[in-house]
């Protein structure tokens, strides 16, 4: 045990528990995974809940597009999907900062809670599930869970000696503390991994007995590889786990902190801020009723700074409340901007709000997701922006989209047909008049589903994203190939190559329309529907590119194109108006 970290046992109540209890978890691990395939068509993806002492970032925004791009991708899947958010409301960070603006830590939580909501609702975040750790089904989760807990022996009452950072509201061992001076020059310790300021503690309250669950820990990890998401984020649970794992102090004196869960059966404690948080998920699962539908096909998104409690504590407690484990722990990188975090002090914080207006809530949500990597921090600027969308959104594929159903090539304003004479599914010579290249197009569309499909899963999203560009280029180039606007119309051979080209390249755009569904939402509703594909053509499962190459009847052929909306997306223009950059569209 940690030298730093005295802990007395003040109750041993609980240590003979220990083996009949593992043989119980190990009958529900078994359980859960038998019970997969009856859920097979259940997904549930979260967020992490934020914390209401601060306005939303784009960082915050970042988590909850990734959540919304996978579950918008499982609904055309035919999942049933839930999808949580929330904000995470108690704890001495948000007592603290309701003190300092001299109002009810409630009052204050709602004010703070409803920009994240607004926030969402105005970037087509479709979370059907908002969740405050300040409501009474919640708090009758937390309760739960902790009787659960101490029933089985988990909990003990002990005292804690040690660092404490409040704005992480984490506790540190000596080696996770380093020397710093503050900006008076005052030498303070700080946490090496946030760089926050940390306090040392004492106080009598409960433990969690985190350090049983090493080698269950250990064990879940070798036999899940992909539990922890990427790669290397696994590597790094992996190590810690190698490293002491002291138990974990779950409760605070009231006396320093009333804004939270009362333990059950003790008034005089509070319980710890991330205790009550990660259980926010069981909430919205249903727990204490009925959670298993939810509760055994869930994926948490989460940020690389939150990743020891989500990679080690969260699945502890579910251990020791004989619960099955997450999924999947997706873990994204951050945002950074000038190279620094984002942070009040640097004055360097990008409110999402107000990009959202000026680049518009998909031409956000594309930057975010096609230049977000997870394996990575990734700087944000305007400029980058502006640059990406105008070249990807804006020309390449509202291009494509205007070269297609521009009146002077689409007078009749139709999908037109397709004459397999002019493009045979096999090269051939003949009346053929596809080349090489426009076979290498048709393969890379038409593999391009499973492609994305793959990017999707694993958060790749950007990799997808680079996919569809390729495609989409590659589509450009096979209209520019064929100078489609110099054929002569009058003869019916070469109207019927007209008519073939853009009824391909038209098949390609519902191909992209489709894919980008769960990205850009409103952008391919706009392109789906000037293409005339219905509502209900507009799933995975309807995702049959060129069904003439398969001997199949395409059900577009011969259709009106949809009314036509403007341009798919307008080019982003820089307006210099003093020092301030302001964009328009
Ligand atoms: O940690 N780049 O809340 P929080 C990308 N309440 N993502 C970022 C980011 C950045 N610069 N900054 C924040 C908490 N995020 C707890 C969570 S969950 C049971 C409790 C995102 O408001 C990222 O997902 O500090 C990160 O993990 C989360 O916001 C932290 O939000």
């Amino acid at each position: 045990m940690n030298p730093e970290v005295a802990v007395t046992l003040v109750s041993k109540k609980s240590m003979c528990l220990l083996t009949p209890l593992k043989h119980q978890r190990i009958a529900l691990h078994r359980l859960s995974s038998s019970s997969v395939s009856q859920d097979e068509k259940s997904y549930y993806i979260t967020t992490p809940i934020f914390y209401v002492n601060a306005s939303p970032h784009i960082g915050h925004l970042y988590s909850a597009v990734i959540a919304d791009c996978l579950h918008r991708y499982k609904l055309l899947q035919g999942f049933k999907s839930k999808f949580a958010t929330g904000t995470d409301e108690h704890g001495l960070k948000i007592q603290q900062a309701a003190e300092a603006a001299g109002k009810d830590p409630l009052v204050f939580c709602t004010d703070v809670s409803e920009r994240f909501k607004h926030l969402f609702s105005c970037c087509n975040i479709s979370h059907t599930d908002f969740i405050r750790t300040t409501e009474q089904r919640h708090r009758e989760a937390v309760e739960h869970l902790w009787s659960v807990l101490w029933n089985n022996g988990f909990i003990y009452k002990g005292s804690y000696e040690g660092w404490y950072s409040t704005p992480d509201e984490s506790f540190l061992t000596a080696s996770q503390v380093g020397d710093a001076l503050d900006p008076s020059g005052k030498e303070i310790k700080v946490s090496l991994e946030s760089g926050h300021k940390v306090e040392w503690m004492k106080e009598e309250n409960y433990m969690f007995r985190l350090s049983a669950f090493r080698s269950e820990l250990l064990d879940w990890l070798s036999a899940n590889p992909l539990a922890v998401q990427p790669e290397r984020f696994y590597q790094d649970v992996l190590q810690w786990l190698q490293e002491d794992l002291p138990d974990l102090s779950v409760s605070r004196q009231k006396s320093r902190l009333q804004w939270g869960i009362p333990v059950p059966g003790d008034p005089e404690q509070t319980i710890y801020v991330w205790l009550d948080a990660l259980v926010n998920y069981l909430t919205v699962a249903g727990y204490p009723d009925e959670h298993s539908q939810w509760w055994n096909v869930a994926h948490h998104i989460i940020g690389k700074d939150i990743l020891k409690f989500h990679a080690i504590y969260w699945p502890a407690f579910l251990l020791g409340a004989g619960l099955p484990l997450p999924q999947t722990i997706h873990v994204h990188s951050h945002w950074t901007v000038g190279g620094k975090k984002m942070s009040k002090s640097l004055g360097n914080v990008v409110d999402p709000l107000e990009r959202s207006q000026m680049f518009t809530t998909d031409g956000m949500r594309y930057f975010l997701l096609r230049q977000g990597v997870p394996d990575s921090d990734c700087d944000y600027t305007d400029a980058k922006v502006m640059k990406l969308l105008n070249a990807e959104l804006a020309d390449s594929l509202g291009g494509l989209l205007n070269r297609c159903t521009a009146p002077a090539l689409n007078p009749a304003q139709i999908y037109p047909h397709f004459c397999s004479q002019s493009f045979p599914s096999e090269q051939s010579s003949g009346q053929s008049r596809a080349v090489a290249e426009d076979y290498h197009m048709l393969e890379a569309v038409k593999n391009l589903p499973a492609v994305v499909e793959q990017h999707y899963d694993t958060l790749h999203v950007y990799k997808a994203l680079e996919a569809i560009g390729a495609c989409v280029r590659q589509t450009n180039g096979f209209i520019q190939r064929h100078k489609p606007w110099k054929l002569d119309r009058s003869d019916c051979k070469d109207q019927r190559w007209l008519d073939t080209i853009i009824h391909v390249s038209l098949e390609c755009l519902r191909v992209y329309g489709t894919l980008l569904q769960p990205v850009v939402p409103e952008i391919s509703n706009k392109l789906l529907s000037r293409l005339g594909v219905r509502p209900g053509e507009r799933s995975w499962a309807a995702l049959m590119f060129l069904p003439k190459h398969q001997g199949v009847n395409c059900p577009f052929e011969g259709r009106a194109l949809g009314s036509n909306s403007g341009v798919l997306f307008s080019r982003l223009e820089k307006n210099h108006t003093g020092s301030q950059h302001k964009y328009k569209t």
